[in-house]
């Protein structure tokens, strides 16, 4: 390539991905279901990541203008307002299959994310992360953001031979600014731990977590759903005393594991969860969203647990790199009832849907729960049948 050629390549890249930064989002024009709206375009996907990271733009050392790291995917992203901007850290995974941190901010929520211009140096404890992802931000009445992660290191008891064996444990990172850093210790636990997350507030006294013990890097084994847990002091955390607040259940959207999405949204009427829930099926482990209330004066205790998935993926999101999969660690309630739900499909990429604190929490208090088998459900339908005769609708 000429310096002619080279120039006006690089010129028609920039071009081409301010455009595509640029587009606008919008809500198709569907009925829909009243509890949430989709927006129709993706937020961050691999190709929002900016061209710094991705080519060398020198022509002595990239001649041919080539893409020199590849970006495989952009997902599973904490949510936090600050300064006035709504504020992702995304999961963001190279070519190289390791995911990092990249912080990326839009004016509205809904579109024209933009990544800083580097990614997330997160500081390493004395044992390195091998990879680390699903950041959920808290902004704790301490005066301190946290940033709990999954951090995964191979399975130093794992048989020769064996590349795949990896431990789970949650990380721990906090910052006042979220440029700033401090790295923790790792969460203290007996089982592995994915999917940890930190309550807003103190809880006698106390900081509280949302848990995920499991047995295994996959297999949840004895853990029996989402846990709840005290910790004293965020800078040396160990779960003493872990209870289960949201339980597996067989034959149900969270049988075979579950576990914690954003921290809870606080409302009059109790805590907002919302979490993911996962069963097995013919076709793969089948991912999906749920919401669940617990109350204000305890919040691991549950008063709601509407029956089945809030949001379970649909179209384009049922095909990815993790097919069938949705998944969120981060939602943004606005100050007029407004929530965004940032969610990601099947490990590939970040979406946005919207809906408001008052439609959740009906949706919650008054979708009928599970009744655990077949019978149980024909007889709820049956019941909303008969009261719709009843008032001739
Ligand atoms: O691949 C689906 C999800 O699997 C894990 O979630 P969980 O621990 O609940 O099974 C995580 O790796 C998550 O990032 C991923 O989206």
């Amino acid at each position: 390539m000429n310096k002619t050629e080279f120039a006006t390549k690089l010129i028609s890249l920039k071009t081409d991905h301010e455009k595509f930064l640029a587009v606008k989002n919008k809500i198709p024009d569907e009925t829909g279901n009243g509890i949430y709206s989709r927006y129709k375009y993706p937020v961050l996907t691999a190709a929002h990541t900016p061209l710094t990271w991705r080519y060398d733009f020198n022509i002595e050392r990239n001649p041919f203008l080539m893409e020199r790291i590849g970006i495989n995917a952009v997902f599973n992203a904490g949510a936090i307002y600050f300064n006035n901007r709504y504020v992702l850290i995304a999961r963001v995974e190279g070519a190289d299959r390791k995911s990092f941190f990249a912080i990326a901010e839009s004016d509205n929520g809904i579109d024209n994310f933009r990544f800083r211009d580097y990614p997330v140096v997160l500081p390493q404890t004395a044992d390195p992360d091998t990879n680390v992802y699903d950041m959920r931000l808290t902004r704790h009445e301490d005066g301190w953001i946290y940033g709990i992660f999954c951090t995964e290191r191979k399975d130093p008891a794992a048989p020769a031979g064996d590349l795949s064996s990896a431990v789970a444990a949650a990380g721990i990172a906090r910052t006042r600014d979220l440029i700033n850093w401090e790295r923790l210790p790792d969460l203290k636990s007996t089982s592995q731990q994915r999917n940890v997350v930190l309550h807003p507030e103190f809880v006698d006294g106390k900081y509280a977590l949302y848990t995920r013990p499991q047995d295994g890097f996959i297999d949840t084994g004895k853990g029996g759903g989402i846990g709840w847990a005290l910790v004293d002091d965020m800078s040396c955390a160990v779960v003493e005393n872990e209870i289960i607040i949201d339980h597996r259940h067989y034959h149900t959207i969270k049988e075979l594991k579950n576990g914690e999405g954003p921290h809870p949204i606080k409302t009059k009427s109790g805590w907002l969860h919302l979490a993911h829930g996962v069963r097995n099926c013919a076709a793969g482990l089948r991912y999906v969203l749920y919401m669940y209330m617990t109350s204000l004066e305890n919040p691991a205790r549950l008063i709601a647990s509407p029956a089945g998935y809030f949001m379970a993926p649909e179209g384009d999101e049922r095909v990815g790199d993790v097919s069938n999969v949705l998944f969120s660690n981060g939602w943004i309630a606005d100050a007029d009832g407004t929530v965004y739900i940032y969610y990601a499909s099947s490990d590939t990429r970040l979406h946005v849907a919207v809906s408001d604190i008052d439609r959740l929490v009906d949706y919650c208090m008054n979708t009928p729960a599970d009744g655990m088998n077949s019978a149980a459900s024909v007889a709820t339908i049956c019941k909303l049948v008969d009261r719709n005769r009843e008032n001739n609708i």
